[in-house]
């Protein structure tokens, strides 16, 4: 098995390379790669350096057979061809396949099997928000069917990148020292503050990111579920959290929510309020399960359900969830 990545000296590009090995991952060889600013960077894996070797239209990918890739939805689109020519399967983190009909777009906890069916041996990986959300959905819609969703999202300010990461950091810094802030990642200072804005605006008055978690749903979940979201971003500085409401073709009971949300895959229930137990980003950062707590029938609508999930957005929101995917498709012999 020859692996490749390609974006690997981003946030995600390394959190690739620490699942990779965390997860024993078989492979004979690990091939890197990046732009021309990274080309010639070193990193070390499994205690042998690698060189990150410029990504261009050559014959590079010949032999390839897994190609992670996390380098933005431009270079993703300009490469998929030059990448998958030989035979490799891209898995893309970028949104630039996500809702083509000829992509699959799979959560491994929930649709697995769509991996399969993959004509320009592509699989594209979800938006951070929307695989955490499904995770948790699909433990229920596996007891009644799901009809609609209210969620709000606190995203913590490495979904935007390490650099973004780092201005925080920077930020707090500035304000405690009574600096100027200087702000270049996020729309507003975000130390000390929320912004109710996470990508551009679209005609509708959401943004991007709260349109994937619509559409993306939709496609994984092959349902007819209604989605609305509010994207916020947050000034922790790993995992997202959602505060998600849902609403059931039947009434569901608090204990069938635990007890569904216990038996979930890939779920971690947390949910102890005398005890003050729920999950936290602060906690949860680095993990690979989606944590799931506060678990609430709601006052005004009795098939309505409210809970709270948090999970790392870096790991199970973008690595961790292509390479459950690659292990799959080992698994089923589809590769
Ligand atoms: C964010 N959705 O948190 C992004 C990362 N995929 O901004």
């Amino acid at each position: 098995m020859k692996v490749a990545i390609v974006g690997v000296s981003g946030a995600v590009g390394q959190e690739f390379l620490r699942v990779l090995d965390e997860r024993n991952f078989p492979m004979d060889e690990l091939v890197l790669f990046g732009s021309k600013r990274s080309a010639g960077s070193k990193y070390t894996f499994r205690g042998k350096q690698i060189e990150v070797k410029l990504l261009q239209h050559n014959d590079d990918f010949k032999g390839v057979d897994i190609a992670f890739t996390s380098a933005g939805g431009g270079t993703s689109l300009e490469f998929a061809e030059t990448i998958t020519k030989y035979g490799a399967v891209m898995i893309d983190n970028s949104s630039a396949f996500r809702m083509e009909k000829d992509v699959p777009l799979v959560v491994p906890e929930v649709n697995p099997e769509d991996a399969k069916d993959r004509p320009r041996g592509i699989i594209a990986n979800p938006n951070c928000t929307t695989i955490q959300m499904v995770v948790a959905l699909k433990a229920i819609e596996k007891i009644s069917h799901i009809k609609k969703v209210h969620v709000s999202t606190y995203q913590a300010a490495s979904g935007a990148g390490a650099a973004a990461m780092d201005e925080l950091y920077e930020q707090y810094r500035q304000v405690l020292a009574g600096e100027e802030v200087t702000v270049d990642k996020f729309a507003y200072q975000l130390a000390f503050n929320l912004i109710p804005q996470v990508d551009v605006f679209t005609d509708n008055g959401y943004t991007k990111e709260e349109m994937k978690m619509y559409n993306e749903t939709r496609k994984i979940m092959h349902s007819d579920i209604e989605v609305s979201a509010t994207c916020v971003r947050v000034p922790s500085l790993r995992a997202h959290s959602e505060s998600t409401w849902i609403e059931t073709e039947r009434p569901i009971s608090i204990e069938e929510a635990r007890e569904a949300f216990a038996n979930g895959e890939g779920l971690v229930l947390q949910d102890n309020p005398a005890k003050k137990e729920y999950p936290m980003p602060l906690f949860i950062a680095g993990k690979d399960p989606v944590y799931v707590g506060r678990i609430r029938k709601d006052l005004t609508n009795e098939n309505g359900l409210t809970f709270w999930t948090v999970s790392d957005q870096i790991k199970k929101g973008a690595a961790l969830n292509a390479v459950q995917i690659a292990e799959y498709l080992i698994k089923e012999k589809n590769i």
